[in-house]
């Protein structure tokens, strides 16, 4: 037994200190980490106050591209300190678990009581179409790997915060609701596999967002997820899956990820 607080959550704290050090601000109350497709909208935040590469702060795992590693950014928004994550860990680069939601925890121990985590993803509901964002209602792991150890069960009857879904829906009545299914990747789904995913419960899939959902549940953080639906998943269209239609549909949608933003900054 043991009340000692493991490795990852000292490493995020110290990552979140120097997050303070070098802000100067004592917390952040919301953090967002903007996914394939939405980085370009983030200029409705305006200028952030401090730009901080991820590979300065405790924890984060360096890139192996130069120049290509992740950025954090801090902005003052009508008094309300965010932070902006440009850039994440996925499972499939192999770092593991911790590494993937280090980002997250980072943000939860620098104060964000709110967590936002975005992403593009594949859609499997025929009622969705390419350059939609949808609202994430649920999820189901397919990759049976969970960021938190040892002998904690975590309810995750509500890790998508309903309170916070129904402020965004008010906003934008049109806001569709899904499940996400995270699949390992780096490969995309078989035309099968997706007809298996589909049959399981899901509208959506992808290769993020899940492991970070559940730390920051599982930290006392409120979540909100949203997928932009970026390709119909593999089977469901004539076209092959290719990175380019991704980022294709991402800068098509711009306007729509933008206003989202700004609602999501009026969430309380
Ligand atoms: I963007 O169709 C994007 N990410 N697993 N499947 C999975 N991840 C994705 C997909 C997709 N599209």
């Amino acid at each position: 037994m043991s009340d000692q607080i493991s490795q990852p959550l000292v490493a995020a704290q110290s990552a979140a200190k120097e997050i303070a050090e070098i802000t100067g601000k004592a917390s952040h109350e919301m953090s967002f980490t903007l996914g394939s497709g939405w980085s370009d909208a983030a200029s409705i935040f305006g200028e952030p106050t401090h730009k901080i590469e991820m590979s300065k702060l405790t924890g984060f795992a360096t890139s192996t591209v130069a120049g290509h590693g992740g950025h954090i950014s801090s902005y003052t928004i009508n008094n309300k300190n965010i932070l902006i994550f440009f850039g994440r860990t996925h499972l499939y680069e192999g770092k593991g678990i911790d590494a993937v939601v280090h980002g997250t925890r980072t943000a939860v121990s620098a104060g964000a009581k709110i967590v936002v985590l975005t992403n593009a993803c594949g859609g499997i509901n025929p009622n969705y179409s390419v350059g939609q964002p949808v609202l994430i209602r649920d999820h189901i792991s397919l990759t049976g790997i969970s960021p938190i150890k040892g002998a904690n069960f975590v309810d995750l009857t509500d890790v998508y915060s309903a309170r916070l879904r129904a402020q965004l829906k008010s906003y934008d009545p049109t806001l569709a609701e899904g499940v996400y299914a995270h699949w390992p990747g780096p490969t995309y789904e078989t035309p099968a596999e997706i007809r298996m995913i589909g049959i399981l419960g899901a509208d959506l899939v992808g290769m993020s967002t899940v492991p970070e959902a559940i730390a920051a549940h599982a930290m006392g953080a409120e979540v909100i997820g949203i997928s932009l639906v970026t390709n119909p998943a593999a089977g469901l269209s004539k076209n092959k899956l290719s990175h380019e239609e991704v980022i294709a549909a991402g800068k098509a949608s711009a306007e729509k990820v933008g206003k989202l933003l700004e609602n999501l900054l009026k969430v309380s």
